[in-house]
């Protein structure tokens, strides 16, 4: 079977334990995660085969993160090992009216100073069916925009089907150049993109019509007459009915369908953290093997919704225990 291949930083996660606070902890509990990273771990979880691609300090730290994601079944004998840091992130988890918060150390790291040339995108990509990024990876350097870049031109060349989660965060893009002017020259590349109606007006200043009867459409519409290589924009859709029950759901537009999944409850939220990546592994798996856009995206939410129940970063819930919940067997064991 042919590979999913996704591209960016893997960061190393400390949390306090429990909901110890940042400044009042004396240990932390450590993982690993990194948006695009995820994705495969989420995948070989699902039995799908998959490889990162990402830029490892050149130490026992870059080894000890390759070994963890191997240990998922994730192929990651294209990582680069050059540089100095790790990239590391810290996340206190909240609780009640304290929100979770998450403090980044990345500054410099091994995967802001990779060299695009150090990337053979044509022998990485052969055994690909699938290329995977986010708006995270053009966000932490120029040279990381642009080995994104020359991954989304292979991936094109070679047919593969590609697919950018937009995830618009501002705070990330601060080495000089702006969001709006890198993004929409990688978005032209995909056939899917994961969009919210806030990322289009804040990236590419589309807004949904006045008057549109339904925002999302609306906005998927403009964007894709705007990047008519994309043919289908997705995204989720959360409601909040107390502090511990939440809903999740997902919407499709395909430029002429409208497609909704049905709602999934979450109760409660165990770790929120990689909820978006194992939406788009899930929606992956599902376009891959079953060429059906209402399957793909349900199978894509069932997943998201499981992601909320397990801790860390990534998605460790097999293909039956998903297909259990696309059933709507789980809603009451949920509960
Ligand atoms: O989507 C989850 C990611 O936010 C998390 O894994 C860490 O990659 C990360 C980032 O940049 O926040």
């Amino acid at each position: 079977m042919k590979q999913v291949v996704t591209f960016g930083e893997i960061m190393l996660r400390l949390s306090p334990p429990l909901n110890y606070r940042l400044t009042q902890t004396a240990t932390f509990e450590a993982t690993y995660g990194g948006g695009e990273a995820n994705v495969a771990a989420s995948l070989t979880q699902l039995g799908m085969p998959a490889a990162h691609v990402t830029c490892f300090p050149a130490n026992e730290l870059g080894q000890a993160a390759t070994q963890h994601f191997q240990r998922y079944g994730v192929n990651m004998e294209h990582t680069v090992f050059r540089g100095e840091r790790l990239g590391l992130y810290f996340l206190e988890v909240g609780a009640s009216m304290r929100p979770s918060k998450v403090v980044y150390d990345r500054f410099d790291s091994a995967f802001a100073n990779l060299r695009p040339e150090d990337f053979n995108w044509e022998e990485i990509l052969k055994d690909a069916s699938w290329f995977h990024w986010t708006g995270i990876t053009p966000a932490i350097s120029a040279a990381a925009a642009q080995a994104c870049q020359d991954a989304i031109q292979t991936a094109r060349r070679l047919g593969i089907t590609v697919s950018g989660d937009v995830n618009y965060r501002r705070n990330l893009w601060q080495y000089g150049q702006k969001a709006q002017d890198v993004m929409p020259a990688l978005v032209e590349g995909c056939d899917v993109i994961v969009a919210s109606e806030n990322d289009s007006e804040d990236l590419f200043g589309i807004v949904p019509q006045e008057g549109a009867a339904h925002s999302f459409t609306s906005m998927a519409e403009q964007l894709i007459a705007r990047f008519p290589n994309v043919k289908q924009v997705i995204t989720t859709r959360r409601e909040t009915l107390s502090a511990s029950h939440n809903q999740l759901k997902g919407i499709l537009y395909d430029g002429q369908n409208f497609v909704e999944s049905p709602s999934y409850d979450i109760v409660p939220i165990v770790d929120r953290i990689g909820g978006g990546d194992a939406f788009i592994a899930g929606f992956i798996y599902g376009s891959l093997t079953s060429n059906d856009q209402q399957q793909a995206l349900t199978f894509g939410v069932a997943s998201s919704a499981l992601k909320h129940t397990i801790h860390g970063d990534f998605n460790l819930a097999t293909k039956a225990e998903v297909e259990e919940v696309v059933k709507g067997n789980t809603s009451g064991r949920l509960l």
